[in-house]
This record gives C-alpha cells, sequence and structure tokens, in this order.
C-alpha cells in the first residue's frame, strides 16, 4: 500500500461523506494505491454510521470507531497504527484542509521526508478568521524563538509523512491532547534532522458541523506544551 488518509471526525456527519468522495475522485486516477481510514470517537451525530453506510463494500474507505477512547491526537494515532501505506496524510475532515494538495504532498514526499502545509510561507493564508490567522502567527513565532523551529506553522495538521519516521519512537508520547501533539512531532523530526518542507495552504471555511476548537483554553494549552519542552518536563524518552 502506498498512502493511507486519516481522517479523524467528531461530528462530521455534514461533510464527511462529500470530503471523501473528493479525496477517492483524487486518488482513484493517481498511479499509486490508497486506503482512506476515518478514525471516529462515537460522534453522537452518527458520523460513523452514516460513513460505514455509504462506503459499504469498497475496502479503500475503512471507518473505524472508538467506543471509549476519546481525543484528536490519540485517534489520529488509531489510525496510523491501523493504517498499511507507506506514507501517510493526516487532514480535517471539514473541508479547512483542501484535498487538491494531496498529490503534491505524495509526490513530494519522494524527495523530503516529511510534507508539512503552511499558512506562513509565501502563497499560505486563512480565509476563515483573521483573528485566528494572526494570533497562530504570533505563536508560531514564539514556538520559533523558544524551540528554535524552523517550521513556519506548528499548528497546522495538514501533513504527510514516510511512515519509518516514527520506527522505534514511542509514538504515544508524542500523539496526545490536541493540536498541540504537533508541535510534539515536528520538534522530534527537526531534532532527528529528517528533511521537512514545507508547502503553502490558504485554510478554507468549514462546511457544515460545529467547531471543536476552544480557543482560549486550547492557547494555554499549546503554551503550557512548547514549555514543556523548553523546560524538559516533557521528553520523548
Ligand atoms: N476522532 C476525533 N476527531 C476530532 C476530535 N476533536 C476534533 N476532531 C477532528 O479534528 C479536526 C479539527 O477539528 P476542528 O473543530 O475542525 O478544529 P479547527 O479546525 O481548529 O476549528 P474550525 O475552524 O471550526 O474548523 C476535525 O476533523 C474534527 O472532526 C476528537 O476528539 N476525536
Ligand atoms: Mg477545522
Amino acid at each position: 500500500m502506498n498512502l493511507s488518509i486519516i481522517l479523524p471526525t467528531y461530528n462530521e456527519r455534514d461533510a464527511i461523506n462529500a470530503l471523501i468522495s473528493e479525496i477517492y475522485e483524487i486518488l482513484e486516477v493517481q498511479p499509486f494505491n490508497f486506503e482512506i481510514i476515518i478514525v471516529d470517537d462515537n460522534s453522537p451525530d452518527g458520523t460513523y454510521k452514516e460513513v460505514a453506510e455509504q462506503w459499504k463494500g469498497n475496502p479503500r474507505v475503512r471507518p473505524l470507531l472508538r467506543e471509549k477512547e476519546k481525543g484528536l491526537a490519540t485517534a489520529i494515532l488509531h489510525g496510523i497504527r491501523h493504517s498499511e501505506g507507506e506514507k501517510v496524510i493526516v487532514m480535517d475532515t471539514d473541508f479547512n484542509h483542501p484535498p487538491k494538495l494531496i498529490p503534491l504532498l505524495v509526490n513530494i514526499t519522494d524527495y523530503f521526508e516529511i510534507a508539512s502545509c503552511s499558512r506562513y510561507v509565501i502563497g499560505g493564508g486563512m480565509e476563515t478568521s483573521r483573528f485566528r490567522y494572526f494570533g497562530s502567527k504570533v505563536f508560531n513565532k514564539f514556538v520559533h524563538y523558544t524551540l528554535k523551529m524552523q517550521t513556519t506553522d506548528n499548528l497546522s495538521g495538514y501533513y504527510c509523512f514516510k511512515k519509518e519516521v516514527l520506527d522505534g519512537l514511542p509514538a504515544e508520547k508524542i500523539f496526545f491532547g490536541y493540536g498541540d501533539y504537533f508541535i510534539r512531532f515536528l520538534y522530534v523530526m527537526q531534532r532527528m534532522k529528517h528533511p521537512i518542507i514545507e508547502i503553502p495552504v490558504v485554510y478554507k471555511d468549514r462546511l457544515g458541523g460545529l467547531s471543536k476548537t476552544d480557543l482560549k483554553s486550547e492557547f494555554f494549552r499549546y503554551f503550557r506544551s512548547v514549555l514543556n519542552i523548553k523546560l524538559g518536563i516533557w521528553k520523548l524518552n
């Protein structure tokens, strides 16, 4: 298997099948094998059922249901662990992350081990909220100066990587919490000197459903996560 797309969902019934269809149409004309893995945390709106019914009998679309555990980062790790692809793409399931970048991400990871989408390289941006765009930009500067990270968008969460970069690593020590897991992921990858390229992305408006991000509490979580790395309170080994 060449590529696994991981789609974490929580109450995304409105748009999830449209997103899977769009990804599917992009991928079925590509010269590589793929699977699309949906990791749903037993969403009350019935996201899992919606996907399972729509794609029944199609082995390329694999909905996974987590009945006990909840949380974005552990859902992504669950998907990665159940995936068969040599490369993995992780993305939001509400159309914030445009699927048209998928072929580019897959091709460019032949040359770089990780391709991470960024709102802060030339050509990137955010159609959704100016407040979040600039707030995130300032936070990313803070991450840059505190942890000496070279990546410009450490909260993106739309990326492709060769799965082997996680070989031998205690991945559960990276993949916990919410969007802050991505700071830890990029931090570890940069410390391990894996080649990373940033690709410009323009975030689109969420299509349907409700946001799961509570800006204030997430900001404090992200801030704490960065300080924990800096002060050595968080360590990989
Ligand atoms: N499986 C799983 N997925 C989650 C969980 N929380 C969020 N997600 C998914 O993670 C992605 C990001 O969540 P969003 O609510 O879109 O967060 P956001 O992009 O910061 O906020 P918006 O601007 O509203 O799009 C979406 O695909 C969600 O469905 C969770 O606890 N479990
Ligand atoms: Mg979103």
